[in-house]
């Protein structure tokens, strides 16, 4: 069987030739009628009916892995797909550096290996989860589809890790792969595994940060996972990001339209004052500073997916050769990094500091740095946008301290500039820096969906281009 072409002769279409694995076809397939119950309870409300426009993947080559046609969203073929192994490949880090990859499951490192899989899993179904009121309010049909694109791709991530726990894991992946479907965003008693996940996503301008910040940290989790020793799961991580790569287009050219839209309709009404918010809102379009607190806000919520600053979990899984670094193999230095140091910002008598700490229990940092990077590229080309249009306004992430629910932070106030506040002086200033009711509110009330073809909401530019190259007015989706 060719690899790189998938096989869709069955139920599920895949790769791996599960028609030749009785054992894991049969546990898919039964898994298979509570994933499209989920789907139908949880997906987008409100157009199931509907004939989408969407890719799916035919293929796992890089350079021609898609086909776009109407499918109506249930009907969707989510399978399995593992970009192509690598031949002779080596544990490329830790303790088991340059010995093959493994094509099973090492035994000790079992437990890590399924914890990693079923946190990376359980993101995935919470964030349709999070977005299935949007449909209703979209801003165009061109947004839609890229919002229901986003959810069925979201769909098939989950599909790839309960692939691996079905395959590799047992009875125990398979409870696992049945507990994925009964967790619940933001249900009281039983929630997703991690707190972004748990949170509302209640309208576009969210959607968009949640897919420029959030998304990227599932970016900067793959790209890690990636360079994993276990090869099935590199080779999954691999495709995923394949994948990937349009939902992050998708957050950042949304918020880039909205952005852009703000200072186009500022320039027309001769405002040149971004803080005279009443009057940009006036305009019907969203002023910068609560674009500002909406990215201060998802960026927050997202910082706290890395987890602790130091980590004995984090350092166990790279010196077992399970979770690397970002991009490992292009970095230049021993792959071990038992004896290393590498600087961890903490509170330390109170302040806000540098500490070096052993470079194996500051992954998570590292991982997090690489991301804030990533994350202030982005944003200079937001930035950009403002500049073009001649709005004396810069977007900025806030510090790392600020607005935190996981690790050293949590014991502090700060400001967005990472200075120390008292509760009182958070209590008071909070709404400067997150977005308050009335922001919420004003936003809300613009959340009017626009669904005639080739027509965009008045808050949001269209974009440069279609989506498969498609002229303006196309109908992206056939709402039924
Ligand atoms: N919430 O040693 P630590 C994506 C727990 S997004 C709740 O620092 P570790 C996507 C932690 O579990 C990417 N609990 O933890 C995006 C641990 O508990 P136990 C998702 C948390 O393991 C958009 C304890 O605190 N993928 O794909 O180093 C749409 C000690 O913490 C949290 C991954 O995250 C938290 N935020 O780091 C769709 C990759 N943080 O076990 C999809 C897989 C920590 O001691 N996950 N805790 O009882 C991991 O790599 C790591 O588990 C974490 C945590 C980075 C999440």
């Amino acid at each position: 069987m060719n690899i790189a072409q998938v096989d869709y002769d069955g139920l599920i279409p895949n790769n791996v030739a599960l028609g030749q694995d009785e054992r894991v076809k049969r546990a898919l397939e039964k898994w298979h009628p509570g994933y499209i119950n989920w789907w139908n309870d949880m997906g987008p409300e409100g157009f199931q009916e509907s004939l989408v426009y969407l890719r799916t993947a035919v293929s796992v080559d890089p350079k021609g892995w898609a086909k776009f046609d109407y499918v109506r969203m249930p009907d969707y073929r989510w399978g399995v797909l593992l970009a192509p192994a690598l031949k002779g490949r080596k544990i490329p880090f830790g303790r088991h550096k340059g010995e093959d990859a493994w094509q099973e499951v090492p035994g000790e490192y079992r437990a890590m290996l399924r914890r990693l899989i079923v946190i990376q899993g359980d993101t995935e179904p919470a964030s349709v989860e999070q977005q299935r009121y949007l449909g209703k309010t979209a801003p165009s049909l061109y947004d839609m589809r890229n919002l229901f694109q986003v959810n069925v791709e979201e769909g098939r991530h989950l599909w790839a890790m309960v692939y691996l726990l079905q395959k590799y894991f047992g009875t125990d992946g398979r409870e696992e792969a049945e507990a994925l479907l009964q967790r619940r965003s933001g249900d009281a008693d039983t929630p997703r595994m991690l707190g972004a996940f748990n949170e509302q996503t209640p309208d576009w301008l969210s959607f968009f940060m949640f897919t420029f910040f959030t998304d990227r940290d599932g970016k900067m989790q793959l790209e890690a996972l990636a360079q994993s020793g276990f090869d099935p799961l590199s080779r999954t991580c691999r495709f995923m990001l394949t994948e990937e790569a349009h939902h992050m287009f998708v957050g950042e050219t949304g918020v880039t339209r909205i952005i852009q839209r703000t200072c186009e309709a500022m320039k027309e009404a001769g405002i040149s004052d971004p803080n005279e918010i009443e009057r940009v809102r006036k305009l019907g379009v969203i002023d910068l500073p609560t674009i500002q607190k909406k990215a201060n806000l998802h960026f927050s919520l997202t910082l706290d997916l890395f987890g602790n600053e130091i980590s004995t979990n984090a350092a166990n899984a790279f010196h077992a050769g399970i979770k690397g670094r970002y991009r490992e193999d292009r970095l230049k230095d021993d792959h071990q990094l038992e004896g290393g140091t590498y600087p961890v910002l903490r509170l330390i008598d109170g302040k806000i500091q540098h500490e070096d700490s052993p470079a194996l229990s500051a992954l998570n940092m590292r991982l997090r740095d690489d991301y804030v990077g990533d994350c202030n590229n982005g944003v200079g080309r937001w930035n950009k946008v403002i500049a073009d249009l001649g709005i004396p306004f810069e977007m900025k992430l806030p510090h790392v301290a600020f607005h935190r629910q996981i690790g050293e932070f949590t014991k502090i106030k700060a400001d967005v500039a990472g200075n120390r506040l008292s509760d009182a002086d958070w209590t008071e200033r909070r709404d400067e820096f997150l977005p308050s009711d009335a922001d919420r509110d004003f936003i809300e009330s613009l959340m009017q969906p626009q669904l005639e073809p080739g027509k965009f909401a008045g808050w949001i530019a269209p974009p440069k281009v279609g989506i498969d190259n498609k002229p303006g007015e196309f109908e992206y989706v056939k709402i039924a």
